[in-house]
């Protein structure tokens, strides 16, 4: 890993219908992240938040998106600063917000990349377009527009699509899918380690295999972990919190795995939201989970 952090942040709210999450930035920085990493030995640049639109009044009648241009628009700005920093040969860090910013964050990476793998650590497939969306919302989607799949206003951020291939993929922690999604995950072949398999085959087993199955075959990974992958008791301030998901502890031993195998080139911790949090707890869980990633050792 390069030993220069970019962090930026993305007060995002406009992908889902909670209020709160745009100050997931925020609640981050407060939980001092940029002292636990500079400790690791990390020259740490904070290039603040990107600017957010206002809300759309009335839901798109067309494509039964929520604030498709808002969400675009964030994230064409998003896809531009990504792209700066790992031109710059720094890490790009990315806090949301909430998930609908992995389109941004993945069109800014990508390009750098022939091959991008991606690790989506999230309680949701997040692999929504416009037709299997039961809500319209935006951070159910992004997964999907990575891959090619939505409305193009989405999939055609940065100019180009996909950013990544179906087969360079890795969902960890899943447990609740929607119909749709389920389809194409079975359609196309999709990598997932929903919560059966984690319990089945314990974490070291699910974490020792999602890298020596993007190891070869990728030239950069991208985490994006959605802090909903983890148990809501772990975890209070989600936007859409799902009982029985993975443990504090399990998700510090897969950063640390994560950390070993030296293959992460970008991530993101979205979906904080302080405001239906308890004392900054799922912040601060989101910082602990970034010192193990970036290598910090208990002795
Ligand atoms: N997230 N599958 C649901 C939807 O509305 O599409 C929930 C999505 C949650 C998205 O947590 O990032
Ligand atoms: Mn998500
Ligand atoms: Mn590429
Ligand atoms: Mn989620």
């Amino acid at each position: 890993m390069t030993k220069k952090i970019s962090i930026l942040g993305v007060p995002m709210d406009l992908g889902q219908a909670r209020r709160g999450v745009n100050m997931g930035p925020s609640a981050i920085r407060y939980a001092d992240v940029i002292e636990r990493l500079e400790r690791l030995g990390y020259e740490v640049a904070d290039h603040g938040d990107i600017e957010i639109g206002a809300a759309e009044r009335l839901q798109d009648p067309e494509t039964n998106m929520k604030n498709l241009k808002a969400v675009a628009d964030a994230n064409a700005i998003l896809e531009s600063k990504v792209n700066e920093i790992v031109k710059e040969g720094d890490f790009p860090l990315v806090f949301g917000g909430d998930h609908s910013i992995a389109i941004g964050t993945l069109a800014g990476v990508s390009k750098h990349y022939s091959n991008l793998g991606v690790i989506w650590y999230d309680a949701h497939g997040d692999l929504n377009i416009a037709d299997t969306s039961p809500s319209g919302n935006i951070h159910g989607m992004p997964l999907a527009a990575s891959l090619g799949h939505g409305h193009p206003t989405l999939t055609e951020i940065g100019g180009y699509s996909p950013k990544v291939k179906h087969e360079n993929i890795v969902i960890i922690g899943a447990r609740d899918l929607d119909e749709g999604e389920k389809e194409l995950i079975k359609d196309k072949g999709i990598k997932v380690y929903t919560m059966h398999e984690i319990d089945r085959l314990g974490m070291t087993k699910v974490m020792e295999e999602t890298i020596s199955y993007l190891k070869d075959k990728t030239d950069g990974v991208h985490l994006s972990l959605d802090l909903d992958a983890l148990d809501p008791s772990d975890c209070p301030g989600v936007g859409t919190p799902v009982l029985g998901g993975i443990s504090y502890r399990e998700s510090h031993l897969a950063m640390e795995m994560l950390a070993e195998s030296g293959m992460i080139t970008s991530a993101e911790f979205v979906e904080v939201n302080p405001i239906l949090d308890e004392r900054n707890r799922t912040a601060m869980v989101a910082v602990a989970l970034m010192g193990s990633l970036f290598g910090e050792k208990l002795l």
